[in-house]
């Protein structure tokens, strides 16, 4: 039986060492900078991208060499995924106080040194995957990473999706900008994070395309049961305020179908990224699981 909290714990080991490795040290004369980002990203979270990142390499890669080889892109995934949370909290945005459990990175820092904190880890995880001297994949698959990680993060990913997600605050949008939305907001990062482990692991072509149509079911599943944990659960589980959606007059699933449609929703995409694993064996266990616990999760 494969036990799901302790694959989680010997991962987020894992990533953690390879974060504390490849991150740049708090000394220099840019120490006070380097702090502030290094708070955001050692001060709690999940890890789920890099996780399913080494997950999706291994899938499809049966060399012990892949996890080492994946490590600085899956560190990166984690730097774009802090940056933007650091973005995301600021003011201007959400102004949220708190995340991962602590102080936001501007309310201990100040809002001028969390954009920086930011801006500096979005520029070093394209540092991370684009330096010789670091393992990773050949050159030209070095360049895949790139181009896969930049578009997921940019105007036509993350960012365009947290673009549309503020202006459509407190206005009525279809379903469909909904899913627009959460696809690009959300989805887009954890489909690129399956995405570079499969070209890492040298995904044949129908390897790539089933595991990017898993990556969207998950991306989906892990944005619906957000909506959902934004109702349901309380602050001190989340680490962050609940409840913030609805005050902002945000459209979500749950504002759409009410929780227990919302719920069947984010089952049937956990059935539809199971689906896509079909073809398939044991190594993709780890992946199958992870759908499952992206849905049952609780935080
Ligand atoms: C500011 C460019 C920019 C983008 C922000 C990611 C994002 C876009 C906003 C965060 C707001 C939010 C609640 C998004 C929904 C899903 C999400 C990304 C939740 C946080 O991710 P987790 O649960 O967090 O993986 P941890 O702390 O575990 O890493």
């Amino acid at each position: 039986m494969f036990d799901i909290q302790q694959y989680l714990r010997e991962q987020r080991l894992l990533v953690e060492n390879g974060l504390q490795r490849y991150m740049m040290p708090e000394q220099g004369d840019f120490s006070a900078h380097i702090e502030s980002m290094r708070y955001s990203l050692f001060v709690g979270g999940k890890r789920i991208r890099p996780i399913l990142c080494l997950a999706a390499g291994r899938t499809v890669c049966a060399a012990p060499e892949i996890e080492e080889k994946l490590l600085p892109a899956a560190c990166a995934l984690e730097c774009i995924h802090t940056y933007s949370l650091i973005h995301d909290d600021l003011p201007a945005m959400d102004n949220d106080d708190l995340r991962r459990g602590q102080p936001t990175c501007h309310k201990k820092f100040g809002e001028a040194e969390a954009i920086l904190a930011g801006d500096g880890l979005l520029t070093y995880a394209f540092a991370l995957l684009s330096n010789p001297d670091l393992p990773g994949p050949e050159t030209a698959t070095r360049l895949q990473l790139i181009t896969v990680l930049a578009h997921a993060a940019g105007s036509q990913g993350m960012v365009g999706g947290q673009y549309l997600d503020i202006a459509s605050e407190k206005k009525t949008i279809s379903f469909d900008q909904l899913k627009t939305i959460h696809r690009s907001k959300t989805g887009a990062l954890i489909t690129a994070a399956i995405h570079m482990g499969a070209l890492a692991g040298q995904a044949d072509q129908g390897q790539l395309e089933a595991l990017t149509r898993y990556g969207d079911a998950v991306g989906l599943a892990f944005q619906i049961v957000d909506d959902l944990l934004d109702v349901t659960a309380s602050t001190e589980q989340l680490g962050k305020t609940a409840g913030t959606d609805a005050q902002q007059g945000k459209a979500t699933y749950p504002a759409f179908f009410g929780e227990e449609k919302t719920r069947a929703l984010a089952k049937e995409a956990v059935a539809s990224a199971q689906k896509a694993l079909a073809s398939f064996d044991e190594r993709a266990e780890p992946l199958r699981v992870l759908a499952q616990y992206i849905y049952q999760r609780t935080c």
